[in-house]
This record gives C-alpha cells, structure tokens and sequence, in this order.
C-alpha cells in the first residue's frame, strides 16, 4: 500500500500537541526540529513539517494526503479539503477589536472604517454577509498594534486568553468565527483504508482523553445507588472484595462532569475513591 503523507506545523503553537497526538495514536518517529520529512517506522506514513499557511494547500493538491492545522488557516486560504477530525486543541477565536476609548458602538459604526487583518478572506466575506463595507488593511503581523500607530480604526486578529488586545488597549467588538486544529485529508483520498486507520486511532485517543477512568469501593447496600450514577462505556464492572459485603467498582467517568459526579458518589456511599487517566478507548 502507497506510504501516505501528513503535514503538520514545524513550529509554533500547534506543533507539540500535533505531534503528541501522532505519538498518542502509537506511531514513532524521529521530531527533529531541523528535518523537513520524517518517516514512521512501524505504520506506513511520513511526516511533513511545514509553516501551518501551505498545510491546505499542500493537502489539497495532494502533495499532502493528510493534515493538522487551525480552521482559521483553512477557510483563510479557501483550499478545497475534507474535515475528518475536530482535534480539541489551538482553540480561538477570530475577532473584531476596537480602542478601548472608540465610538463605534455597532458592526454598522465600521462602515467607511479601516480595519487591520492578516486574515482579509475571512473578514471579507463575513463583512459582505453583514452588510457593512469598511476598508479592509491587510498586514502581514503585529496587528494589534495598528490603531495605536494610525494605521486603522480597528482590527481583526485571533484571539485566545484576550492578553494581547488588552496590553494594547483593544476592547473585543464582534466575534468573525471560532477555530481549533482539526485533521484534513485530501478529497481524492479520504476512503483510503490506511486514512480511515489514522481516523479511528485519533478517535480513539481523543475520547480517552474526554474521560477517567475510576474505580471504588462500595458496601452491597450502597451498590443500586453508587452505579445508578455510573453510564460506564457498557455498564460498570463490578468486582468481589476479601471484606464481606464490599465490591469495587470500575467504569469511565465523562471529564466534563467529573467533580459533580464524584461528590455525588461520595453522598451515595463510595469510598476509597481512585481516578487514573486512560491512553485510548476502542469501541
Ligand atoms: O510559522 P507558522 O506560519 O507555521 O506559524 P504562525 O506564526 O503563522 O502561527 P502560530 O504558531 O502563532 O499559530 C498557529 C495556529 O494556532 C493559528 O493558526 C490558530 O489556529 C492557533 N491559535 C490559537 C492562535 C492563537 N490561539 C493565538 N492566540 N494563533 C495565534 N494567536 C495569536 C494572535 O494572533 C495574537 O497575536 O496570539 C495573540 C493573541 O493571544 P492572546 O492569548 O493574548 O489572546
Ligand atoms: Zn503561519
């Protein structure tokens, strides 16, 4: 079978979660920071590094038969690609931002305005959707620094904690789109069977991720009411202890719900609670 390539960025903010997930999913290979292409040795792929602005276009043109890079990179560059995987991480938000002290109070306040970007595609057409025709300045950096220089009015720029517009006295306006990192694959081998491998390998770190894994103690008496709060991937497994009329139980708990869900186990009788992380789940 052909040896498939993945693109991924060689550095910056999505590289180290991209390559821990590509070694989550148990494939090896060597991260040297200065090799453009590293083949894995016990699955039939390459790795590309490459500046995350050519990953679309790369997987598009299928010089690339996969990707990992932000949503924002991707409908910037309008490459005609297939979403496989939302990936969890790089999360952000594109925005509007405004001077702290400005007048515009509305999306219609930025019409006749200059607005600085390094993202005009994507500006462009959320503008054009609103109604509003503002002068679209496109920079290649340093966005948030324009309207202190006279450059703009306002900007458009990613935006993740907030810092960056603060320490330059930009308030948030308006909310253009949300991205994280998701996992792209070329149109023409999205069926490939080594691509659909990838796919569920990924899947399966990622709901690992999502959850913990748990096991308790609990008296015969408790039992109903401890695993009537437990979903468990089936049902929870429920095992004899040396003390009489004491099992242990073990299940997956959901991350997001985790704290609720252990204090109203503690109320229902379990004891001895222990919570260890999972590496991947397989249905
Ligand atoms: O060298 P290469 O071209 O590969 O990398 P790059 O410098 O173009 O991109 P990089 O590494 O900065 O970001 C890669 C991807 O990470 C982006 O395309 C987004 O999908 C995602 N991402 C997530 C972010 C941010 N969060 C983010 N906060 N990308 C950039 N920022 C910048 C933002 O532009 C602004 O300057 O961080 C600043 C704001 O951060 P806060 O935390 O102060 O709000
Ligand atoms: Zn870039």
């Amino acid at each position: 079978m052909k040896t498939l390539k993945i693109a991924i960025q060689k550095s910056g903010r999505l590289n180290e979660k991209s390559v821990e997930l590509l070694k989550n999913c148990g494939l090896n290979f060597e991260n040297y920071k200065s090799s453009l292409i590293s083949p894995v040795s016990n699955f039939p792929l390459e790795i590309l590094f490459l500046r995350d602005d050519d990953i679309p276009e790369y997987v598009q043109d299928g010089i690339a038969d996969l990707g990992i890079v932000g949503e924002n990179v991707i409908q910037e560059t309008e490459a005609e690609v297939s979403y496989l995987q939302r990936l969890g991480f790089g999360k952000c938000s594109l925005k509007i931002a405004v001077p702290n002290n400005n007048d515009i109070q509305s999306l219609t306040d930025l019409n006749g305005k200059a607005i600085a970007t390094t993202y005009p595609v994507i500006l462009g057409k959320f503008l054009k959707e609103q109604g509003i025709q503002s002068d679209i300045r496109t920079i290649s950096g340093s966005v948030e620094i324009s309207p202190g220089l006279g450059l703009s009015d306002a900007i458009c720029d990613l935006v993740s904690t907030g810092g960056t517009l603060k320490s330059n006295g930009l308030k948030p306006f308006a909310d253009v789109m949300t991205s994280e990192a998701v996992l792209i694959s070329c149109k023409a081998t999205e069926d490939n069977e080594l691509v659909k491998e990838l796919i569920q390998r990924v899947q399966s770190v990622l709901r690992a991720k999502e959850t913990k894994y748990v096991v308790l103690n609990v008296h015969q008496d408790n039992l109903e009411a401890v695993t009537a709060l437990l979903p468990g991937v089936k049902s929870p497994s429920v095992v004899n202890l040396a003390e009489p009329d004491w099992v242990a139980v073990h299940t997956v708990i959901p991350e997001r719900d985790f704290w609720d869900r252990i204090s109203q186990l503690k109320q229902a009788g379990a004891q001895g609670i222990v919570v260890m992380p999972i590496e991947k789940i397989i249905l």
